[in-house]
């Protein structure tokens, strides 16, 4: 196994802080026996806790009117995968990569498998992109893809998909996740129903190629490229277009992809129930799609969503599998750091909801005693549980203090050295 940072170093500084770990931990311990939790169980769940990076989250991003690039930027697929190895070494909870094609397209996907696998890395789900014109492509999706009305931009963007499940294929992925940026700026512009009869069987189309084992993950958002209408725009245009392709074929929800003060939670208990729910694109957002640090903001909110989940898997809900992936942008962090946090994040917010007494919530739901279920969740919610996490970490071989010692290690100086900044891609998103 190849490690990006000494392993040494982080021995040596979880040595420095095991002793005082070790209190906390066991004061915690202690709590939590009183209310009945058992804190190995807990670390248990701590260790096999997995979130997967996005690719492109490696990078600095950047809005419509700038990009500023941070020293060391990975500049290619295989440079990603040595950031996310950091990512993985620091955190102890994200082995996975999730890439975006034709962004990470290589001509050897053995070769980048291999690259991978030194790390202990896999791949989770692939991604397709048909919101941008790439330099050989025929046809323009300034109009739209696979909701196009044109057939042979349809036919093009189907294509596509079908190209990136053959190379997720080979990378051994088993989910293609779908985001379209199909919609319109104009009221007329677009025939509603018209666009979303050719994305459904555009969606069916691609469904068709889409292996046994595999599932299809369809990502909702309510604008952006198109400011009127977008033709996927919110969890119920996505699952009826879930259903009306297939049982593999599933919702995705990235939680800045919704409208301010939406009841996020509840979607996800809707998708539940209809079996319908495919995995999540974790981050934070303020006013629509700000891709910020998940949990940076609406820490409760993100609780919130593990109680509906750990809820499922507590209630044995037939089919629940789905599949956790950041998908963030960083525009004044350093993104290796902001992917450290927000992994940690994910995975505090999961341990929380393990907290959560059932049934006690379930006795006071009965009872209509508003104040105490709430106070039940809040219980869990309040409680820290970083020592459970630190020390899931230190069992892992991973870091106590990620971030103290991510910087100490001088990665990213190192990187800056071996990848100069060519003062290219200084626009655009990601
Ligand atoms: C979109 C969406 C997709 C991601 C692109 C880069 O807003 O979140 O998941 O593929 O950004
Ligand atoms: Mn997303
Ligand atoms: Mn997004």
């Amino acid at each position: 196994m190849k490690y990006p940072i000494s392993p040494d170093l982080v021995a040596e500084k979880n040595d420095q802080l095991t002793p005082d770990l070790q209190k906390d931990y066991d004061a915690l311990g202690e709590q939590l026996e009183r209310r009945g939790l058992d804190i190995k169980a807990l670390i248990r769940q701590a260790e096999d806790f997995d979130i997967a990076v996005p690719s492109w989250g490696t990078g600095t991003g950047g809005t419509r009117f700038a990009r500023f690039p941070g020293e060391g930027e990975p500049r290619n697929i295989f440079e990603k995968v040595e950031d996310c190895a950091v990512i993985n070494q620091m955190s102890g909870c994200a082995s996975e990569i999730s890439p975006h094609f034709p962004w990470d397209k290589v001509d050897d996907f053995s070769e980048l498998k291999a690259h991978s696998s030194q790390y202990g890395l896999g791949w989770s789900s692939v991604n397709s992109n048909t919101f941008q014109d790439q330099p050989d492509q025929e046809c323009s999706y300034k109009y739209g893809s696979l909701s196009h009305a044109d057939a042979a931009v349809r036919e093009q963007a189907i294509a596509h998909n079908l190209q990136v499940i053959e190379w997720g294929k080979q990378l051994g992925s088993k989910v293609i996740t779908v985001w379209v940026g199909d919609g319109s700026n104009h009221p007329g512009q677009q025939h509603f129903q018209r666009a979303f009869e050719r994305y459904l069987a555009s969606a069916k189309a691609i469904y068709q190629g889409l292996p046994e084992d595999w599932e299809m993950h369809i990502e909702h958002k309510m604008f952006e490229p198109a400011f009127y209408s977008t033709v996927i725009q919110d969890w119920g245009s996505n699952i009826l277009a879930a259903m009306e392709t297939g049982e593999r074929c599933k919702s995705l929800v990235d939680l800045g992809h919704h409208a301010p003060n939406v009841n996020i939670e509840m979607i996800v208990s809707r998708l539940i129930q209809f079996k319908k729910l495919g995995g999540f694109h974790f981050n934070d957002s303020k006013y629509g799609d700000d891709d910020l640090d998940s949990g940076s903001l609406h820490p409760y909110q993100q609780f919130l969503i593990f109680n509906e989940l750990v809820d499922a898997e507590y209630r044995k809900q037939p089919g629940f599998a789905p599949a956790y992936m950041l998908d963030q942008s960083h525009n004044v962090t350093d993104p290796i750091e902001s992917l450290i946090n927000s992994a940690t994040e994910v995975q505090r917010s999961f341990i929380k909801a393990l907290l959560v007494d059932r049934k006690a919530l379930e006795r006071y739901q009965s009872d209509n005693d508003a104040i105490m279920a709430s106070n039940t969740l809040k219980a869990a919610f309040n409680t820290d549980v970083s020592p459970i996490l630190a020390m899931a970490r230190k069992n892992k071989g991973a870091a106590i203090d990620s971030l103290a010692t991510y910087r100490a290690s001088g990665y990213r100086q190192q990187a800056a050295k071996a990848r100069p900044d060519t003062g290219g891609n200084r626009s655009g998103i990601v």
